[in-house]
């Protein structure tokens, strides 16, 4: 086979207009084909090294987003004060001039009655730079505790694998030009997570000189081009680390540059037997012997297929295999291992995989992030934070973060991270709590686990506002609804993110004329909405943004909502384009106008063992397989409630007590519904078509929808073991009805090999009842085409964390015909 290297060039007229793409995390640097005012193709940029050029499947979906017929096209109210599911809200066009008048008289009666802190925003996707001028400003300026970023719905409990080891918070990169075997546990990185043009890119490499290897109740895209796929049992991911770990001790793969070895150079861990501490040396690593003690010593192969399903002599094979590509072995670890009521546990378990092979900040191994181009900050806003807004932000946070049996500790630090599910939850208990509600880039009421809860709780809120491109479902309790630029083509920002070994920062420029009355969100609804609380008697956040920001080319401050935009986003990238001194990484870039037309910078490529010698950013500044980290967090938090860490682990759900807890270790899994009642655990996964939970209104994701395996084009299929569908007398086609302890959805059944019996998976992302005529059914009468996961998963958190639960099957269901 020829590798097809050709990009392919085209006759046709037009202008590459360099912007990035927000279709999923990766935000990759794009390039879109601007052919007479209209965008109609997108590639990478092509000076890109992190995407080389190209973008996934979902790049290609932008120009059918942007010119969604069913996008909102002006302001609009509501004129049915009746909220609800299924309730018309009767919206009718205004202007912006009525519709931002309206929200500001809204909260101008907050200031008045000294109720602030009942503004809440919650923000969903958001841009690098400029969310700085929303989230960052408007409650602070304001004067409210209670904004909501979407993180926790997201992937956070994934962070305290690599946090609570090495200390580094945060999504990893991984050198796959290099590697030589590559563990894609709990994600799909040919379909989904990071990166996903990067491993398209480099995966059928690694398959040809090395081993690729998916663990994943499902079979995935990389299941179907692996050597091995391990179908492991949901929630037991803690339980296959465990056994590949203590296989790599007992048959002496650790790497020793890495981890260090015994004094008198024989390996002395062998299964069932404790190991004195004072017989091994450590090198970049802290308590691998209290590691095998309190937990790996029993994790026998044997032992681990009884849990995880998967057989002892694949746990075997594979952990050789691991040990011996080590230190080139990437353990890519993914939401699947993490987002369940007890994933810090196992994102621990499987992350400390990596540190035994030695990968850590090695070449072909799992880095940190890269250093990215330095952006310019913003003009600090403390000067316009008067009194009322200092005493108002002091107000207790509606999330519940930092409550006893929600420690919620992100970077370590108890009650740090957000908790945004138990947002509907804090509403529904104390629903005079919120008055003026304003949420962009968000759909909580179908993107949250235990949805109806969001139905319930936006349905009492006096007055919404929504500022998004499409009339989503959370749309549909909106007061006022401001309609937003669809970002990626119509608005301004400053963007970054990395892989393969650079961070970027990319521009977002309007490509083509906007087609209807849309506003960038961050920057220009704040503009034109502090220019009305200026008029209106609170003039702080107007005089911040007007008298605070400057044009660093020419000086000027901003007199327009456009020109606020504009001029952020030069702020944020003028240390890139008016550099005095060329930076580390690419070429130099001369002036504004040179930065646009290339659209990114890259910064220098990630250095080698950067954290080795004493540098990880942990209590012990080694890597940790005795958290101390996690311990020094959770006795801060226990002692905040004149408690121990057991009560708070007990309170919060986990099963360890005593030292076990601050190692990597097992839980069984969490489950809710018995096994009786709801024989099946629900494995819930995203389209290589889900530009996350907004592309179900576009007929490209229905046509191509059977690119995921095992999915059918058009439809919204359950899939189901044919093992299981001749044991129940269910077939391919019949309707079924799912139901769990939270809820019930009704789809259609495929008998599918590639999920494993006891199991059903369904992809995320459709089952929308509102958004458009091609996502539901019938939007007037709010009937989906097909099934909302959420309305089935059952709202629960890994606590440690904050994170919302998705995975690992902790919701059982039962399927039947309808
Ligand atoms: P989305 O649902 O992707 O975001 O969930 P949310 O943060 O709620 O998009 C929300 C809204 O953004 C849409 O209604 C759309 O109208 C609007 N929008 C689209 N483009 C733009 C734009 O350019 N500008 C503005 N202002 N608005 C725009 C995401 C969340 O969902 C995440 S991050 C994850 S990882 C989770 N994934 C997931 C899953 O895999 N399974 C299940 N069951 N639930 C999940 N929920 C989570
Ligand atoms: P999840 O959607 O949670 O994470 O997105 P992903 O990495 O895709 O996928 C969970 C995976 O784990 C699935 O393959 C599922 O089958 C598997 N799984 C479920 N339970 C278990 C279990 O118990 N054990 C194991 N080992 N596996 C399990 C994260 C990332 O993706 C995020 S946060 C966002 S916001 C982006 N969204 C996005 C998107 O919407 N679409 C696409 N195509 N890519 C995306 N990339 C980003
Ligand atoms: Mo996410």
């Amino acid at each position: 086979l020829v590798p097809y290297k050709a990009k392919p060039s085209s006759p046709a007229q037009g202008e590459w207009v360099a912007s990035t793409c927000q279709g999923c995390t990766q935000w990759c640097a794009i390039e879109i084909f601007a052919q007479n005012g209209r965008a109609v193709r997108v590639r990478g940029n092509q000076a890109s090294k992190s995407n080389h050029g190209y973008v996934c499947p979902r790049g290609h979906m932008i120009p059918q987003q942007m010119y969604d017929p069913d996008r909102i096209k002006g302001p609009m109210k509501r004129t049915n004060p009746v909220k609800g599911r299924g309730i018309d809200p009767k919206f009718v066009p205004i202007t912006w001039d009525e519709a931002l008048d309206t929200v500001a008289d809204k909260m101008i009666e907050l200031r008045k009655a000294g109720e602030t802190h009942k503004l809440v925003y919650l923000r969903g996707r958001y841009s690098s730079t400029s969310t700085e001028l929303l989230y960052g400003t408007l409650p602070k300026v304001f004067g409210t505790p209670n904004y909501f970023s979407h993180s926790a719905i997201c992937a956070e409990a994934e962070k305290m694998g690599p946090g609570l080891t090495q200390g580094f918070f945060g999504y990893r990169d991984y050198d796959l030009e290099k590697t030589n075997c590559l563990v894609a546990w709990g994600c799909d990185p040919l379909a989904s997570n990071r990166m996903v043009p990067n491993a398209i890119h480099r995966v059928h490499e690694i398959a040809k000189r090395g081993t690729v290897i998916a663990v994943d109740p499902r079979l995935s895209n990389i299941g179907t081009k692996a050597h091995e796929w391990l179908p492991v049992n949901p929630g037991t991911d803690g339980a296959l680390a465990g056994a590949m770990a203590h296989v790599l001790l007992t048959e002496g793969l650790w790497n020793r540059d890495f981890v260090g070895d015994f004094k008198d150079g024989r390996n002395q861990f062998v299964a069932g037997k404790a190991v004195d501490e004072a017989a091994f040396v450590e090198k970049e690593t802290h308590g691998l012997v209290k590691w095998w003690n309190l937990e790996l010593k029993d994790r026998t192969p044997a032992w681990a297929e009884k849990e995880t399903l998967v057989p002892a002599a694949q746990i075997v094979r594979v952990a050789r295999t691991m040990g011996k590509a080590a230190p080139k072995t990437v353990v890519w670890m993914g939401p699947g291992v993490a987002m369940n009521p007890r994933g810090t546990y196992a994102a621990m378990a499987v992350h400390a995989l990596n540190g035994l092979l030695g990968s850590i900040d090695v070449e072909g191994g799992v880095w940190q992030s890269p250093t990215g181009p330095k952006l310019g900050s913003f003009p600090k806003a403390d000067a316009y934070v008067d009194e009322q807004a200092k005493k108002a932000a002091a107000n207790k946070k509606l999330d519940g973060r930092g409550a006893k049996d929600m420690p919620a500790m992100m970077g370590a630090r108890p009650g740090s991270g957000v908790v945004t599910n138990n947002v509907a939850n804090g509403m529904l208990k104390d629903p005079g709590a919120v008055k003026v509600m304003i949420a962009s880039w968000a759909n909580f009421n179908f993107s949250c686990t235990g949805a109806d809860r969001w139905d319930k709780a936006m349905a009492k809120v006096p007055f919404f506002v929504h500022m998004v491109p499409n009339p989503s479902e959370m749309t549909q309790f909106a007061d006022i609804v401001l309609p937003s630029t669809f970002n990626s083509a119509e608005g301004w920002s400053i963007i970054t993110n990395m892989a393969n070994g650079y961070a970027y920062a990319a521009i977002q420029q309007p490509t083509v004329k906007r087609l209807w009355d849309v506003k960038q969100e961050e920057t220009e609804v704040m503009w034109l909405l502090a220019e009305k609380l200026k008029a209106k008697g609170f003039p702080n956040l107007f005089d911040y943004y007007s008298k605070e920001f400057k044009d660093p080319e020419t000086g000027k401050a901003p007199a327009t909502a456009m020109e606020f935009s504009a001029i952020a986003t030069k702020m944020s990238s003028a240390p890139i384009w008016a550099a005095k001194e060329a930076l580390p990484g690419d070429a130099p870039i001369k002036g504004w106008a040179e930065f646009r037309k290339k659209g990114m910078f890259s910064g220098a490529r990630y250095p080698l063992k950067k954290n080795w010698g004493g540098k990880f950013a942990t209590a012990t500044k080694k890597f940790e397989f005795y958290s101390e980290t996690l311990k020094k967090g959770l006795l801060e938090h226990a002692k905040k409630y004149e408690t121990t860490p057991d009560d708070i682990l007990a309170v919060s759900g986990y099963l360890a007590r005593g030292e076990l807890a601050f190692v990597p270790h097992y839980e069984a899994p969490k489950r809710h519904g018995s096994v009786q009642d709801y024989p099946f655990a629900f494995v819930d996964y995203k389209s290589r078509l889900n530009r996350e939970g907004r592309s179900a209104n576009l007929p490209w994701y229905q046509e191509f929808k059977k690119v995921d395996p095992g999915d059918v084009s058009w439809n919204d299929v359950v899939k189901m073991n044919p093992a299981d569908g001749e044991k129940l007398g269910l077939k391919s086609g019949d309707t079924v009805r799912i139901t769990s302890p939270a809820g019930a959805i009704v789809t259609q059944l495929r008998l599918w090999e590639g999920v494993r019996p006891g199991t059903v998976a369904k992809c995320y992302g459709q089952g929308h009842w509102a958004y458009g005529r091609v996502a539901a059914k019938d939007y007037a009468k709010a009937i989906p085409n097909g099934a909302n996961n959420n309305e089935l998963l059952v709202d629960d958190y890994d606590r440690l964390s904050g994170s919302t639960a998705r995975n690992g099957g902790f919701t059982g269901v039962r399927v039947q015909k309808v």
